[in-house]
């Protein structure tokens, strides 16, 4: 696929310790799973290292996104007496939630970004899910579905056209950003080696890229893209 890369963003998708296998913390200590892991997780960095220096070389933009919750959220579990993650509640306005382990608290070292991820060539940092009674899987409508995190408005402002995704989670916060660009009106890629998925519940990774490939988004791989 022919990308104009200057009217097309690449968005790294929580490229976070809580959701990678291990992790080297701010003061150089080794760390075993993120509290959110999901499996060869880091696997993402690599790929998307390579097409955000190409992206801010050519003219494009790089955004990355950080899931930033506070202590309390409500997609943890220990936030409800006798839930354990993997359950579900039902919010109001925002439907059922799942439960999942506390993860990427604000200002935690899980909530980090990983430190392979290169920072040099990302323009804009946006996070998500920093209010305490609603989550957002997604990088431009938090789960009520409604609330706009801006990402729209300000690639509307940029006169960005494509949107190219890959990070965390193949099922989770890329499924819905994903969906949601597509059903914004911007041609919409996802990376195929840079995403890994959550697999909970069962079948959920394949059943995200049929839903994303159903909704018209183009999944290759990055080596794919000239
Ligand atoms: C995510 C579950 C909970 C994700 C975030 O980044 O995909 N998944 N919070
Ligand atoms: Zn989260």
């Amino acid at each position: 696929m022919i990308l104009a890369i200057q009217e097309s963003v690449l968005l790294e998708i929580d490229v976070q310790n809580d959701f990678c296998p291990s992790y080297i913390t701010a003061s150089g200590e080794k760390r075993p799973p993120g509290a959110l892991a999901v499996a060869g997780g880091d696997a993402v960095i690599r790929p998307l290292n390579a097409l955000a220096v190409r992206f801010a070389g050519e003219g494009g933009r790089v955004i990355a996104t950080a899931d930033w919750h506070p202590a309390g959220h409500c997609s943890f579990a220990a936030s409800y007496a006798g839930k354990k993650p993997g359950d579900a509640v039902s919010l109001p306005g925002a439907g059922e939630q799942v439960l999942w382990p506390a993860h990427c608290v604000q200002g935690t070292e899980g909530a980090a970004f990983h430190d392979r991820l290169d920072l040099r060539p990302v323009n804009f940092i946006i996070r998500k899910g920093f209010r305490r009674n609603l989550d957002s899987y997604s990088a431009f409508f938090e789960n009520d579905r409604k609330t706009p995190t801006g990402l729209d408005g300000f690639l509307k402002g940029l006169g960005v056209k494509t949107v190219v995704l890959g990070g965390l989670a193949t099922d989770y916060c890329v499924l819905y950003s994903a969906l949601d660009a597509a059903a914004l009106g911007y041609r919409t890629v996802v990376l195929k080696d840079a995403i890994r998925g959550v697999g909970l519940p069962e079948g959920s990774v394949e059943k995200a890229l049929a839903d994303m490939e159903a909704a018209g988004i183009v999944l290759l791989d990055s080596g794919e893209l000239a």
